[in-house]
Order: structure tokens, then C-alpha cells, then sequence
């Protein structure tokens, strides 16, 4: 047996078991998992865990993750009884907006191959007998209801206990009782975990330590984004409806319930019922304020993740309850507590390695109900060097270094924790802190009546009130019709005229929240050769639009890289993700060859980017710079220095949006000049400032995909309609070998262009598509297209569904019909963009 690295697991959680089990059974035979409390029961979240398994999530990440769990834990049984109890899952809708939301879930559910089903009031009650069907206070009613039957609840202790019989068996090293204090490192690398009793070697250590993540972190210079806080869960007395149905003490059968506008969930035990509550005050808690329990009094009441219950947090719930389940008026409450659990500021795990030191891996701030798909991700990674899950919204490093302070953790958590049954529309922004990251055209953006959405941070217009009178002159063929309800939310028909005077005229776009990297150095070149599948050796003052793939072909990101210098490349990335990856693998190259030495730097704070697009940006422009910006002078993809209205500008030669222009770079302090002048010598053109809305059309127009919606690591460029970013005949690239042998089988599965035949529904995104009767793909982005006058929506479809098929969109539990399309819908023959 070849000995694979020694890896050591801190926690002994559902995760930590999970993941001992995931890596063991792939073969990996040198694992220590280290935990401070007993092993029988090691006193984190998991040992007092309900178990609740809701596999519906907007991820198709975490869905995923939730239904691998499932299946796990159905498989993982001793003496005739698994760890899943497959009782179904409910949640119910008492307002006609939650029941429309619920459709909309639902339609999410089908598109990640979940089964579920609308249920009426009357079906509820005969699925749930207890449920009170009457009028509810405050005049509400139960109205029906999304059922998933194959939800339902996870036995996580024995879960836990069995993993660790079984990965025993497989050569698994358990240590109770024993505390890690401190990670021991060399050379930018773990080697091994400090504990209580000594140092455990490793090469690899995966900290899974919960809500004690943050601690863990900070032993090696890493500030985890997760904040700990207190959630209440109550079991009542028997109620005698109860008696007899259930065998086991904490058994059930009736499905887990959620009562979400509530903010409540049940599930039964035995002949009593559990109920979580959100509809208390978030309550972060003080680590160092942990009741200390001696590991060897540890019990189902005492330990470190129990805080004593707070009757008046849960009183409002507790009437809430009684007024849903009539039965509980005659019962009490019989045990309850505050027990400790991690969020984050977006809601989502924290998975991914260390970006500075090697070896030190985090998994944390995951629900039970995701455990077991988490665990295999991250075995994945570190067994083959890539999850087949896409991970991105998951990542560790996907949070910009402010989104990680204690402040930023602690506000986004607790209002993700207030927030966390609300029913809330994908573009809702959160409301606080705002104002965080704001461009240097900001004031002028105010005065012009932005309207702002967030993003990593930044304020980003998505229309201005000041386009408004604009509605007026708008030509009939670019008025949009009215839209429905939820895709009316956070847009304006401004944008109609805003794409209208882009595609007509000129407009201004702020690009400075797109994420800029400079990558200077000797090895720039050979770092951007290696990483990318562009053609990236042309002279400065190339542009070059390209994927960053992973080892198996699948899109880790795709960049714009400019050639400024000969040792000098600016690039246009994604996210913090990019960031971290360019980073890490540019030290790795350093340490490897130092005369190859590349540095990446993150110059979007320092820098700004102005979007000038339309048929009359090169008029606008011509006003203010004598530079040659013809098409001669500077071609498309192209990039130069130029001076506009004497600042220093660095002019590239693309447009997202697909019109004639340029991206016109400079630093902060420029910016607002920059901006002024731009648009008052626009004035006589007709410019406007555009916000998000038009761009996201027009975008969509044009085909460009966006990274994390339209295509993830999970494709590869050629289904993704990106098979031309991959530079002819260059090889040795990350992802070449896979992609070589992609290339020579069919896709079965292509990324489409789909237009709506009936113009007023404009889906939002994550919609099943169906073909014959059939789900067979989902919706990635949509927005109506104001120049071609129908809504647009991309999505992923089985490769034998060909252009002009017909298909349907489920919105909201209707079908919508819709067409597969040729695209680009606008410019296919790029008159327009190269004009
Ligand atoms: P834990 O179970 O906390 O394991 C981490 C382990 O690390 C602990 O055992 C700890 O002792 C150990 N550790 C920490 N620091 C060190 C150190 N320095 N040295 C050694 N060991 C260390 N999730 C659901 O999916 N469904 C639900 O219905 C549900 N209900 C919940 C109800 C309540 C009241 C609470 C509080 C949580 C609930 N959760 C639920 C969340 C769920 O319990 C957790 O997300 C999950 O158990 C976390 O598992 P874990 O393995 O990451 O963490
Ligand atoms: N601008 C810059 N960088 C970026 C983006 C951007 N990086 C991240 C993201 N956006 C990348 N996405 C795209 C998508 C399409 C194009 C540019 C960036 C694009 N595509 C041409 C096309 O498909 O016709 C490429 C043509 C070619 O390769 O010659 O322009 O907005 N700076």
C-alpha cells in the first residue's frame, strides 16, 4: 500500500467524521482526526443537532451537497436502521407571496433534479393532521405548501458514531480529548497540529471545527469569516395525538415542517414536538464565554455549544406555534436551549485552503444537511486537486479582505441569521453596510438618481432617475411591455432608454467594481501562458479575452489580459477567487525558479474604469484627446496610453456590451475628471449614464457569458459556446490534456440563447426548462432585450435540442414558451463593435 500524505482533521463533528470517511474510502490511509471533548459525544454543534435535512437552496452547490448527504445517510445504517429518516419535507406558505415564492422554489428544485410538488391547504392538513387549518391571528391561513419527499432528518450523532466505527476499521486515528493549540509550519507549509498531548505530523490539516473556526484561524494568520450564534430549540411535553406513533424516543414520521413566515421549523420527537425558532434576536456569541464543561461530565445537557435557554427570546414563538399547531396549547415546554451554530456574511460554507500557508484547510460553517456532500468535495479536492462540485460560491477566499473583518462578518451574519426564512427577490441587496466600496464617480452617480445595487462591496448603479424623461422620445420598437411582478423588482423602464441612447448614441458605464490585477515580473509571461488558454506571448498593447481552466477543462474564471509591457500584464477577472489563485500560483512559481518570479497586485481600490460605448463614443472622445483612436489607430482588442483632456488614460478597445468603444482605465484620483469631462463633451451626442439593467441586457445581446451564472467550473468551453478563447495549437497550459480529449467528444450538453415568444415574461434566472413534457435543462441569466424586443434567457439544454426547437420555461409554476435561438441576437457579424 503506497502511503498517501498524513493528514490530520481537527474536529470530530459531522464534517470532520465525514470527511475521514470520504478521504478514507478513496484510499488515503495516514488520518488523525483530533477533537478536544469525548468522541462519544465531542460537545460542538453536532451533538445536539435536530437533523433537519431541507435539500431546497438557490445553490445548485449546496443543493447538491444536501442531497448527497441524503444518500449518504440513508446508506449508513448498523442493526437494520440507517442515519436518514426519509419522513419528506414541508414548507408552508400563509401569505399569497410565500406561496408564489414556493412556486418559484419549486422551479428551482426541478432545475437541480430535486422532485417536489404544490400542495393545497387541505393536502397539508392531511399530510400534517396537527396543522390548523382555520384562520390563523392576524387573519393569515395556511394556503398550501412545497413538498419534497425526499427530505427529512439526519440521526447526526449516530451518524457521527458510526463514521467513526467504520473509518476505525479502515485504519482511522481517533484522539479524544485532546485540544489543538496551535498549527506547526515551515517554509510556508503545515507540518503538523500542536495539541494538548503533543504534536500530531501532517502534511495536510483540515480544520472542521464549527463554530470554533475563527479560533482556528487565527492561530495561523487567517481571518475566517464565520460569526457564532446562539439559536433556540425547544422539545415540548407529549402531546397525546403523539402517543404511540412514533417507536423510537426521538423518532418521527409526519414530514420536517417550516413555518417561514414565522420564521419557525418543527419536526417530530417521538411523541413530542422539536421547534427551531429564528424569530428571536440574533445573539452572537463570546467564545470566551463558552460554559466549560470537563469533557468527562460532557452530557445531552451540558456542553460547550449548549447556552441556557432565554424563555422571554422564545415566548412570541412559542404563541406563533400554538396558534399553528392547536395541539401544543395543552402542552409545556420541556427542554430547551440556545444552542451555538455558525453564519457567515453570504450564508454559505467556508471551503478552500489557506491562500499563504500550504496545507491548512478550512471546512466550515456547514449544516448538517450539507456535511456529507462538503466532505466529499473537499476529499476531492485534496485527493484528485479538484471538487466536481462547482465551488465557487463557496469558496474560502471568496470574500474581499474588508468582507472578512470582525465588524463585516459579524453585522452580514446576523442580518443573514434575521433574514433567513424572509422571502427575498435574487437582486435584493443588503441593506447594511452600504456605502462600503463606492467609485470615484460616486457623488456624480448620486446626483444623476442612481439607483444602487451592492456587489463584493461596491455601489453599483443599475439605473438613473435623471435618464427618466428619456421615456418621453423613447421610439415605440424600444419600449419594453409592462412586466410581472417579480421581475418588475429592482429594475425601471429606464433602463429601456438607457440601452436605447447606448445602442443609438453613447453611453457611460462605470466598470470600476470589475476586479483589476496588474502581474508584473520576469515570469509574468510564463505564469500567464501556464494559467491561461489565450495566446498571451503577442506584443504590448494586446488584449486578449481567455478561461483560467481547472486540471479537468472545467472554467475556473474567464479574464481579459492586456499586455502593457514586455513584463507587464493588467488583467480583468472575476472575483477575490482569481485573485487568490494568480497569487498563490505566481509565489509557487517564485520559490520554484526566483529568476521566474511574477507579483500580483490588486489595483482595482487604486484605479477606475469608465466604459465609453455607443456609435458616437469615438465622437465624444475626439473632443477631448488628440491621440489616434481610429480604427487604425487603435484596433479592436487592442490596447494604448492616451491622454484625455490631459489625464492619463489607458484606453482598451472592447465593450461588454458589444458597441464601438473603450474601457478608459486610470487611477483613483483621476476618476471623477475623467468622468466630467466625458460627459460633458457627450452632452451634444445625447450620452447617458447607463447602469446595470441596460448593460446586463445588452450583454446578453451580445452572448457574453458571465462567469458563476452562465457557466462554472462544473463546464467546459465548448459547451459553453467558449471554445474560441482557447488559442489555436497552444499546449501545456492547466486543463490542456483534458481539454484535448473534450474536444474530440460530443457535448451533451450545450449552454443556449433562448428568446421568450410572448413578450411580457421575463424570467429572472435558475428556471426549469422543459422540452416534450420534460425538465431536461435550467435557466442562467435572463433580461429583456430592448433591441431585439424580446426577453432573452441562457440556459443549459441536452445538446439534441437544436435552434428554432421549441421549449418552455417554468416561472412561478406557469409554463412560458420560448425558442432556441441563433446568437449573438445583436451583431453577430461585428459591424457594430469593430465599426
Ligand atoms: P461541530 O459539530 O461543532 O464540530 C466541530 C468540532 O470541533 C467540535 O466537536 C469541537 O469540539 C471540535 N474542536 C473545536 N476546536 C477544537 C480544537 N481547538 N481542538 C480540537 N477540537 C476542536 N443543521 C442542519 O442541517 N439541520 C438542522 O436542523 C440543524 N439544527 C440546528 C439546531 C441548533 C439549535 C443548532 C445550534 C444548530 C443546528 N444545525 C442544524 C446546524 C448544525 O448543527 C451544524 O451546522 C453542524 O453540526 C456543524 O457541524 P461541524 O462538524 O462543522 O461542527
Ligand atoms: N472587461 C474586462 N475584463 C473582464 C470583463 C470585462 N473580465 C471579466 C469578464 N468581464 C470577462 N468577460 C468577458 C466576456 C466577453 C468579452 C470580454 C470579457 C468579449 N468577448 C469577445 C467576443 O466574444 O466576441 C472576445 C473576442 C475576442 O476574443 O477577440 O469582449 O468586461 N476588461
Amino acid at each position: 500500500m503506497t502511503a498517501s500524505p498524513r493528514v490530520v482533521i481537527i474536529g470530530a463533528g459531522i464534517v470532520g467524521t465525514n470527511l475521514a470517511d470520504e478521504l478514507s474510502s478513496r484510499g488515503w490511509n495516514n488520518i488523525t482526526v483530533v477533537e478536544q471533548g469525548p468522541l462519544e459525544l465531542a460537545g460542538g454543534s453536532t451533538s445536539h443537532a435536530p437533523g433537519l435535512v431541507f435539500q431546497n437552496n438557490g445553490s445548485k452547490t449546496m443543493t447538491e451537497f444536501a442531497t448527497y448527504t441524503v444518500n449518504k445517510l440513508l446508506s449508513l445504517t448498523k442493526d437494520g436502521q440507517s442515519c436518514f429518516n426519509q419522513v419528506g419535507g414541508l414548507e408552508l406558505a400563509t401569505t399569497p407571496e410565500r406561496l408564489a415564492d414556493l412556486k418559484r422554489k419549486m422551479g428551482v428544485m426541478t432545475s437541480w433534479g430535486v422532485e417536489s410538488r404544490i400542495i393545497d391547504a387541505d393536502e397539508c392538513e392531511k399530510i400534517y393532521p396537527l396543522l390548523n387549518t382555520g384562520k390563523l391571528t392576524g387573519g393569515r391561513e395556511v394556503l398550501g405548501g412545497l413538498l419534497i419527499p425526499t427530505d427529512g432528518l439526519a440521526l447526526a450523532a449516530r451518524a457521527v458514531q458510526l463514521l467513526i466505527e467504520r473509518t476505525r476499521e479502515r485504519g482511522v486515528n481517533y484522539l479524544g480529548y485532546t485540544t489543538v493549540t496551535g498549527i506547526a509550519r515551515e517554509g510556508g507549509k503545515v507540518t503538523g497540529v500542536e495539541t494538548s498531548t503533543g504534536v500530531v505530523p501532517a502534511d495536510i490539516v483540515v480544520s472542521c471545527a464549527g463554530f470554533w473556526g475563527r479560533e482556528l484561524g487565527k492561530m495561523v494568520g487567517l481571518e475566517v469569516p464565520l460569526l457564532p450564534l446562539a439559536h433556540q430549540y425547544v422539545v415540548t411535553t407529549p402531546l397525546p395525538e403523539l402517543e404511540g406513533v412514533n417507536e423510537l424516543p426521538k423518532g418521527a414520521s409526519k414530514p420536517i415542517l417550516r413555518y417561514q413566515d414565522k420564521d419557525l421549523y418543527y419536526r417530530e420527537w417521538g411523541d413530542s414536538i422539536g421547534i427551531g425558532s429564528y424569530a428571536h434576536r440574533p445573539m452572537p456569541v463570546d467564545m470566551s464565554a463558552l460554559p466549560e464543561v470537563p469533557a468527562d461530565e460532557m452530557s445531552d445537557h451540558r456542553m460547550p455549544s449548549r447556552l441556557d435557554f432565554t424563555l422571554e427570546d422564545f415566548l412570541p414563538a412559542w404563541e406563533d406555534t400554538r396558534d399553528l399547531l392547536p395541539a401544543l396549547r395543552n402542552a409545556d415546554i420541556q427542554d430547551g436551549f440556545n444552542g451555538i451554530f455558525s453564519f457567515t456574511p453570504d450564508g454559505g460554507p467556508l471551503i478552500g485552503e489557506h491562500p499563504d500557508l500550504t496545507g491548512f484547510f478550512v471546512a466550515e460553517a456547514v449544516w448538517v444537511t450539507h456535511s456529507s456532500g462538503v466532505a466529499k468535495a473537499v476529499a476531492e479536492l485534496l485527493v484528485e486537486g479538484r471538487s466536481r462540485t462547482d465551488l465557487h460560491g463557496t469558496e474560502l477566499t471568496r470574500f474581499e479582505k474588508v468582507q472578512t473583518s470582525d465588524s463585516y462578518v459579524s453585522e452580514t451574519s446576523q442580518q443573514n441569521f434575521v433574514e433567513i426564512y424572509d422571502v427575498l427577490h435574487p437582486l435584493q441587496p443588503r441593506k447594511s453596510p452600504r456605502d462600503l466600496r463606492v467609485s470615484p464617480f460616486n457623488v456624480r452617480q448620486k446626483e444623476l438618481g442612481a439607483f444602487f445595487l451592492e456587489s463584493a462591496g461596491w455601489e453599483r448603479p443599475h439605473w438613473f432617475e435623471a435618464n427618466r424623461p428619456l421615456l418621453e422620445e423613447l421610439p415605440e420598437e424600444w419600449r419594453a411591455p409592462e412586466r410581472e411582478e417579480w421581475a418588475n423588482m429592482f429594475h425601471s423602464p429606464i433602463s429601456a432608454a438607457e440601452a436605447w441612447k447606448t445602442r443609438t448614441a453613447v453611453g457611460l458605464y462605470d466598470m470600476t467594481p470589475l476586479k483589476r490585477l496588474q502581474v508584473v515580473g520576469p515570469g509574468a509571461e510564463a505564469l500567464l501562458h501556464r494559467l491561461s488558454t489565450g495566446n498571451i506571448t503577442k506584443k504590448p498593447g494586446a488584449v486578449t479575452y481567455c478561461l483560467l481552466l481547472e486540471h479537468d477543462g472545467g472554467i475556473r474564471s474567464d479574464v481579459t489580459v492586456a499586455r502593457l509591457e514586455q513584463e507587464k500584464f493588467q488583467l480583468g477577472v472575476n472575483s477575490n477567487v482569481d485573485f487568490d489563485y494568480l497569487r498563490v500560483e505566481a509565489r509557487k512559481q517564485s520559490e520554484a525558479d526566483p529568476a521566474q518570479w511574477a507579483h500580483v497586485t490588486d489595483i482595482t481600490g487604486s484605479t477606475c474604469c469608465i466604459g465609453l460605448w455607443g456609435p458616437l463614443a469615438r465622437e465624444v472622445i475626439g473632443k477631448l484627446s488628440s491621440d489616434d483612436l481610429s480604427n487604425d489607430g487603435l484596433r479592436y482588442f487592442r490596447t494604448k496610453e492616451i491622454s484625455v483632456g490631459g489625464i492619463p488614460v489607458s484606453a482598451w478597445r472592447l465593450s461588454y456590451v458589444g458597441e464601438l468603444g473603450w474601457e478608459l482605465y486610470t487611477t483613483a484620483e483621476y476618476g471623477l475628471k475623467l468622468w466630467d469631462l466625458l460627459f460633458e463633451a457627450g452632452q451634444e451626442f445625447g450620452i447617458v449614464a447607463g447602469g446595470r439593467g441596460a448593460f446586463n441586457s445588452m450583454r446578453l445581446e451580445k452572448g457574453y457569458r458571465l462567469w458563476g451564472t452562465d457557466m462554472t467550473s462544473e463546464h467546459h468551453p465548448y459547451e459553453s459556446g467558449l471554445g474560441f478563447s482557447i488559442a489555436k495549437d497552444k499546449t501545456g497550459f492547466v486543463g490542456a490534456e483534458s481539454l484535448a480529449e473534450r474536444k474530440e467528444q460530443p457535448a451533451t450538453r450545450v449552454l443556449r440563447c433562448l428568446t421568450v415568444d410572448y413578450g411580457t415574461s421575463v424570467v429572472l434566472g435558475k428556471e426549469p426548462v422543459y422540452v416534450g413534457g420534460e425538465a431536461v435543462g435550467y435557466v442562467t441569466s435572463a433580461a429583456y432585450g430592448f433591441t431585439v424586443h424580446k426577453p432573452i434567457a441562457y440556459a443549459w439544454l441536452p445538446a439534441s435540442v437544436g435552434i428554432g426547437d421549441a421549449v418552455e420555461i417554468e416561472y412561478f409554476g406557469k409554463r412560458v414558451a420560448a425558442t432556441v435561438s441563433a446568437e449573438p441576437l445583436v451583431d453577430p457579424g461585428m459591424e457594430r463593435i469593430r465599426g
